[in-house]
Formats: C-alpha cells, sequence, structure tokens
C-alpha cells in the first residue's frame, strides 16, 4: 500500500573541492566511481534547499534562486529513491538557493545534491543516517556524496549502492588550510564533468594508470594529513589535479578545461612559491583554480594575484560544516 505525505524540511549543504579527484564512473545509473576521492568541504559557499512532498502535485517542480527548472532528471534519482524509501507515491516541490558567489567559481552540483538529500529524505519522514544520506546524494551527482560531511572527507568508491558512500577522515592534524579561489574569464563549459569523466574513461590510454595513481594518492594525502605535512599535502594535491586533466588531452577527441587565464594562475603560484610563499593550487572540471595555502599567506596571495586579476574575481575560505537539516 502506497501512502502519500505532506511534509517540509530544509537543509542546507556546503560545497567541497576534491584534493584527489573523481573521474570516471563504473556504473552510471548509481554513480558508483572508479575510485575513492577526498575533498574539503568549504566554509562561504552553500546551498539551502526546502523540499515539500505534495499529494496534489502531479509532477515533481524545482525553483533554484525562484528560476523554475526544466532538467529534473538528476533531483529525480533522489526522489525517486526517497519515494521508494518513504512508501509514497507524491511529488514534490523543490525550491533552492546557492549561496556560491558568481566570483568563486565553484560549481554548486555538490553542495545543491548534498542538500537536496537532506531535505528530501527529512520532510519524507525519513530518519536516514550520514552514510545513508551519503549514498542518497551520490545518487544526484557524485561529489554531493562528500558534501554531507564537513573538513575533509573521503569517499569510499565500494561496488555497490549499499557499500559506495562518504566519510569524515579521521586523526587529521593538518587544520590551518585556506583555499584562495581565482575566477578565470570563462567561456560556457561545453563538455560536462559526466561527459567528461565517461570519454576519459572510455579513451584515455593512461586510465588504468590513473587508478593505480588515485590509490597511491589517498594513501600519501591521508599521511600528510594526519601527519600535519602542508607540504606534502600540496605536491599531492597539485600533482594529482594535474594528473586528471592529462587524461582530459590524452582522450579521444582531446579535450581540455584549461583556458589561458588557468594558465597565468598557474604561473602566478610557481612564482609565489618561488618567492618562498607555500601555495598549490587544483583545478575541476573547468577553467577557474583554487590555491591551497595557509592563513598567514593569503595576504601576500591576493596582493600577488591583485596585479593581474580583480579582486571581484578573488576569494577566500577555510574548511566548512556538514549537513544541517531543519525541520
Ligand atoms: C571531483 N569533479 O572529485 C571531480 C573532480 C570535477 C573534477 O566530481 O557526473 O558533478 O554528477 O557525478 O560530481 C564534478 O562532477 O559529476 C566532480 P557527476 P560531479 O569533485
Amino acid at each position: 500500500m502506497t501512502t502519500s505525505v505532506d511534509n517540509t524540511a530544509s537543509a542546507i549543504a556546503h560545497t567541497n573541492i576534491a584534493l584527489i579527484k573523481y573521474w570516471g564512473k563504473a556504473n552510471e545509473k548509481l554513480t558508483i566511481p572508479y575510485t575513492g576521492s577526498i575533498s574539503l568541504t568549504l566554509d562561504k559557499f552553500y546551498t539551502k534547499t526546502k523540499v515539500t512532498f505534495d499529494s496534489q502535485l502531479h509532477a515533481d517542480k524545482l525553483f533554484v534562486n525562484g528560476t523554475e527548472q526544466t532538467n529534473l532528471k538528476k533531483a529525480a534519482r533522489v526522489l525517486n529513491r526517497v519515494r521508494q524509501l518513504a512508501d509514497t507515491n507524491s511529488f514534490a516541490k523543490i525550491e533552492s538557493e546557492n549561496f556560491v558567489p558568481t566570483s568563486a567559481g565553484f560549481a554548486s552540483s555538490a553542495s545543491a545534491f548534498a542538500a537536496l538529500a537532506g531535505a528530501s529524505a527529512a520532510a519524507a519522514g525519513l530518519e536516514l543516517d550520514k552514510p545513508a544520506l551519503s549514498r542518497l546524494a551520490r545518487l544526484g551527482s557524485g561529489s554531493a556524496s562528500r558534501s554531507i560531511f564537513g573538513d575533509f572527507v573521503e569517499w569510499l568508491p565500494g561496488d555497490n549502492d549499499e557499500n559506495s558512500f562518504a566519510q569524515p577522515l579521521e586523526n587529521v592534524t593538518l587544520t590551518d588550510i585556506a583555499v584562495v579561489a581565482v575566477k578565470v574569464n570563462a567561456h560556457q563549459k561545453t563538455i560536462s564533468s559526466s561527459e567528461g569523466m565517461k570519454s576519459s574513461a572510455q579513451t584515455s590510454p593512461y586510465y588504468a594508470e590513473w587508478q593505480n595513481v588515485v590509490n597511491r594518492d589517498i594513501v600519501n594525502l591521508k599521511h600528510a594529513l594526519t601527519t600535519n605535512n602542508f607540504s606534502l599535502f600540496g605536491q599531492i594535491s597539485e600533482a594529482n589535479a594535474m594528473r586528471m586533466h592529462a587524461l582530459t588531452l590524452s582522450s579521444l577527441p582531446p579535450f581540455t578545461y584549461f583556458e589561458p587565464g588557468t594558465l597565468e594562475v598557474i604561473n602566478e603560484v610557481q612564482d609565489l612559491r618561488a618567492q618562498g610563499i607555500e601555495c598549490y593550487y587544483t583545478i575541476d572540471a573547468g577553467p577557474n583554480v583554487k590555491i591551497l595555502t595557509q592563513t598567514a599567506n593569503i595576504p601576500l596571495i591576493k596582493d600577488q594575484l591583485s596585479k593581474q586579476f580583480s579582486p571581484t574575481k578573488i576569494s577566500v575560505a577555510h574548511p566548512g560544516p556538514g549537513i544541517e537539516v531543519i525541520k
């Protein structure tokens, strides 16, 4: 027997930056990745989402920053799972607000699908623990599985729906981390993350070795984090990002998310390091660069960047919290 629920809940989830990147799905339908990944949840950038299940609705409705969306494919994967678990056939109204400043150049899918998972589960009356919420968020977007938790987070790849979820990293002693995000003048992204990672996994001759690289990088990054070794942390993160981008360059047809401004920021980071200011870069599936550093270096880095980039394109974040569900 199916029942209907008429209930509302909200959730706030923060975005995350991957240090060891997720790039490829072994199972597209369930978003099971080929490899694990490690991220840092950030304090500044978040999504607040309200979900209302309403038996009077004839379809799910999604509003992002007040504008109704037509593509509900990923959201439906989360809502359909919630309906199945709650044994209801009510549709939902989703009202989502992104507090991700355009100057930051962060994608909002991680925070968006984590917030949707938390709000929709609570609205349907489900009491899910955090690993279960992480699995639910994963169905919307892989990186969202990590945004359920704060600070440093590892997504255990698993090989089925039950064992693929994220968890907080334990015994981390490296706590002084800052992220200086630089927004590069971007064209509209033409290759989505989903398409890009699919192409890399299917066509890059280096993909098999990438899986070995990630396994080693995860072990080494955890060592850096638990021994308070910022230099090792930065070196591994930077190398892992570039190795992910080497997969795009080695795909058929080759592609890249880099733009001229991306390389300009990389040069600035190398220049800062030559001056003895310790910082490293990481780049996701887009042209924007996130500089990893420690708090004392922020003013020096901003100073150097301001010679080439307007202050409106630079934002700073620190480690942030896990999901908050408001019922
Ligand atoms: C990551 N990225 O680990 C990697 C690094 C971008 C580069 O996860 O296809 O939006 O929805 O699971 O999570 C961005 O991809 O991809 C991403 P789907 P998602 O953060």
